[in-house]
């Protein structure tokens, strides 16, 4: 299988509950590369950029303004398999149907405010890693 990239962020709900290091412990148990972090404020223009996809869905504004109300983690992750590998460790995208010991399962409150992003293709995982790191970024750690 090929190593990919992936795009995690911790989203404001997640910062807030206090619950980055927690995230963390888990990308380092299951032996996710960290290449790049930062912690960063999307301004509501920024986050309706990033989430441009799901601009036709009645969720967008709801989402844009969650993801622009305080601050965030984004941290661009490398594994073997990793864009299914990410998901797998993060759970489904409603905490409620979550599998048990999932990020999502475990910090999550809605399927709005569900703590983690996670790529849903290479593609994406690219451009969205694109989104918040410059290639030196990612290249300096390497
Ligand atoms: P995932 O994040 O699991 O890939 P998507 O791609 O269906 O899920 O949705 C992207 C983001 O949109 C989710 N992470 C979540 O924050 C938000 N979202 C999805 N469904 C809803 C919903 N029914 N109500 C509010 N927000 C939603």
């Amino acid at each position: 299988m090929a190593i990919e990239r992936t795009l995690c962020i911790i989203k404001p709900d997640g910062v807030k509950s206090g619950n980055i290091g927690n995230i963390i412990a888990h990308i380092q148990k299951e032996g996710f590369k960290i290449l790049a972090m930062k912690m960063a404020r999307l301004s509501s223009q920024s986050g309706g950029k990033f989430y441009e996809v799901h601009k036709e869905r009645p969720f967008y504004g709801e989402l844009v303004s969650f993801m622009s109300s305080g601050a965030c983690v984004p941290i661009a992750l490398e594994k073997e398999n990793g864009i299914a590998e990410w998901r797998r460790v993060i759970g489904s995208t409603d905490p409620a149907e979550a599998a048990d010991g999932t990020i999502r399962k475990l910090y999550a409150k809605s399927k709005g405010e569900n703590a983690v992003h996670g790529s849903d293709s290479v593609e994406n995982g690219q451009r969205e890693i694109a989104f918040f790191f410059t290639e030196g970024e990612l290249a300096d750690l390497a």
